[in-house]
């Protein structure tokens, strides 16, 4: 009688698959790991970044698919085998990076650095009049592993927090509001707002003009931090909000077309900061032991962490 080894595939798009795979067999020596190409034997798990139907449709007894990323939108796009289960990232040292990245670019924009480099370049001695913290209330959308981390952070810092989610939430230094009944408030009560929601049907779209303008009581002044998807900003509400001054600036660093294309308003638009998606990179190492743990659970019938619920979309 022979028993077939576990296979696992991988499948990448936009990422070198090489050092995925050398790192995943030393991680499951008792598997047997390789890249996807066409006709390949069909796989127990994959480990994935935005696979096409084409692969999907060639793992009817998927058990495990396992996203090399915290977001799962493009997955659940695709139709999986009812059995499959996806599985996405679970912090992996992503949450740290994103709050380094909001704590900068929000005390950039408090502090007014760029004012200051400005100066600096013409070679101009000048203080601006301090501002306060208590006028730069924080909103935080979303408060999952990413969201709740960077509330903490920001709290740290002594701004006021807000923070919005599904459930209602309990987070010391962070104000909670829930659900779509107190989405207007927890607006109007935020001057900086931080996107950290999935993409699902209730999110798209979901900064546009007429919430975007609810930002700080309705005066002008606020500003957006997008780190969490594109699809989620409508793109030509936002040029007129900042012309009119009732955006002071934004900080995007995910686009509805990545690479955001050359010649896109959002490149050279004075009030815009972009980053090309990094705002929390994946860190390979710390991803391939997390993700062969929780094969090897799975296979022993047992639960683990950051199973998709694709109802729910998150
Ligand atoms: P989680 O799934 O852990 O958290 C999602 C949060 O959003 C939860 O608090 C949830 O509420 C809330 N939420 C979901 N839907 C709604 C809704 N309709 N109304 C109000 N709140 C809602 O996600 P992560 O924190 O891990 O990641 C968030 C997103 O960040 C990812 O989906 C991805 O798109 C993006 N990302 C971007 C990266 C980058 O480099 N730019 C890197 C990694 C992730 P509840 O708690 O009640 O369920
Ligand atoms: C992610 C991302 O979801 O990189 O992990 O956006």
């Amino acid at each position: 009688m022979t028993t077939s080894r576990l296979r696992i595939l991988t499948c990448l798009t936009d990422t070198r698959a090489e050092p995925w795979v050398r790192g995943l067999r030393a991680a499951l020596p008792e598997a047997e790991v390789e890249d996807w190409a066409p006709g390949a034997a069909p796989a127990d798990h994959a480990v994935v970044w935005a696979p096409p139907q084409a692969f999907i449709d060639e793992q009817p007894g998927l058990r495990g698919l396992f996203n090399i990323g915290a977001g799962v939108d493009a997955l659940l796009r695709l139709r999986l085998p009812p059995a499959t289960r996806v599985v996405r990232l679970d912090d992996a040292g992503m949450s740290v990076q994103m709050a380094e990245y909001v704590c900068h670019f929000l005390i950039r924009h408090f502090r007014e650095f760029d004012a200051y480099e400005s100066e600096s370049r013409a070679g101009r001695w000048s203080y601006r009049k301090p501002r306060e913290r208590k006028d730069f209330a924080v909103g935080v959308m979303g408060l999952g592993v990413l969201g709740e981390r960077v509330a903490r952070a920001v709290a740290q810092f002594e701004f006021p927090v807000n923070g919005w989610s599904r459930s209602p939430k309990r987070i010391d230094g962070v104000r909670g509001f829930a659900g779509a009944a107190q989405f207007d408030d927890f607006l109007s009560a935020s001057r900086v707002l931080v996107n950290l929601l999935p993409l699902t049907d209730e999110t798209h779209g979901i900064l546009n003009g007429g919430t975007l303008s609810k930002l700080n009581d309705g005066r002008p002044g606020g500003y957006l931090i997008n780190v969490a998807r594109g699809a989620h900003l409508v793109d030509d509400d936002l040029i007129p909000l900042l012309d009119s001054g009732q955006l002071a600036g934004a900080t995007l660093d995910v686009f509805d077309v990545e690479p955001l294309p050359a010649g896109h308003a959002f490149w050279s638009h004075p009030k815009i900061a972009v980053t090309p998606h990094g705002s929390a990179r994946t860190e390979r190492d710390t991803s391939i032991a997390q993700i062969a743990t929780k094969i090897r659970a799975l296979d022993r019938g047992e639960p683990v962490a950051g199973v998709v619920d694709a109802k729910r979309g998150y």
